[in-house]
């Protein structure tokens, strides 16, 4: 059988590569003949590092709300990513007909969208209901212990439990670090014992208990929580992140809410 069509949806920090990632994903996906075509959801996106099939700022862009309504850029992204609710029909069929394997979704650097706002899990339901799959990017330059490395995955958690999608886990920009930098993250990465132990020992402070319980809330999932060293720059781990793509929308299940995602027959 073919695969359904997937949307994928990048999401993260601000800075944390979305853009890139999206083209460069699309990139290798093209040179190995599958088909992607890119929607651009940032109305607050300048220069963008590929050409988006459909873009949202042919409706609305955060430099005109800025100027219409005298916001600031955080207000009028907030007031941009609401008002392009009004074009959502118009957005959705033009992304029905694309005719592609993968749609691939960049997002905006307010992550707030997805982890706190109704806009986010409005615009993933009501785009594609059934075949979506998120992409959360971390940034190792915002995991410089393994404090603000749980909290990032924290945050990744807290739009998951919002937006119940299969999710993948990435780190991105391997190729900026440093070998001390990169065995580090990838030390937090494939053993979450290192990160209980620097928790203990990062704060000696009352706060070490928080952080702890927390650790613990999270350190079971955390087992099948799996996270892929990429680089937008050199392609490192697109492989993986496919398979994972692939091995969801094929039926698999979905690691972190162990829920079959994709109820049809193999
Ligand atoms: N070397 C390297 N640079 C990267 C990588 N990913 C992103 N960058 C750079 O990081 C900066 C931010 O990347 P973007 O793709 O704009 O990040 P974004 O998440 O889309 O940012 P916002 O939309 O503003 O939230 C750019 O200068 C990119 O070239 C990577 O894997 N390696
Ligand atoms: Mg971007």
């Amino acid at each position: 059988m073919t695969n359904p069509r997937v949307l994928i949806y990048f999401l993260g920090p601000a800075g944390a590569g979305k853009s890139t990632l999206t083209s460069s994903f699309s990139e290798w996906c093209e040179e190995r003949d599958i088909a992607t075509a890119i929607v651009n959801l940032d109305p607050g996106a300048e220069d963008l590092p590929y050409a988006p099939d459909v873009d949202v700022r042919d409706y609305v862009t955060t430099s005109d709300i800025m100027r219409k309504y005298g916001l600031g850029p955080n207000g009028a992204q907030v007031v941009a990513a609401d008002l392009m609710i009004n074009y959502i029909a118009e957005i959705r069929e033009l992304i029905d007909e694309l005719k592609v394997d993968y749609v691939l979704v960049d997002t905006p650097g307010q992550v707030e969208l997805f982890a706190y706002r109704p806009w986010g899990p409005t615009i993933v339901n009501y785009l594609e209901p059934t075949y979506s799959h998120l992409i959360f990017i971390m940034d190792p330059f915002l995991a410089p212990s393994a404090a603000n490395f749980v909290s990032q995955v924290l945050l990744a958690l807290s739009i998951h439990f919002r937006i119940q999608y299969p999710i993948t886990f990435v780190m991105n920009k391997m190729d900026l670090l440093r070998e001390h930098e990169k065995e580090r993250i990838l030390n937090y990465i494939n053993n979450w014992d290192l990160v209980y132990d620097e928790i203990r020992e990062e704060a000696r402070t009352p706060y070490m208990l928080f952080g702890l319980e927390v650790y613990r809330a999270i350190s079971e999932l955390g087992e099948s929580i799996k996270i892929i060293p990429t680089s937008a720059m050199t392609q490192e781990g697109f492989h993986e992140i496919y398979f994972e793509i692939q091995s969801v929308a094929m039926g698999g299940e979905d690691v972190v809410t162990g829920k079959r995602n994709y109820d049809f027959e193999i």
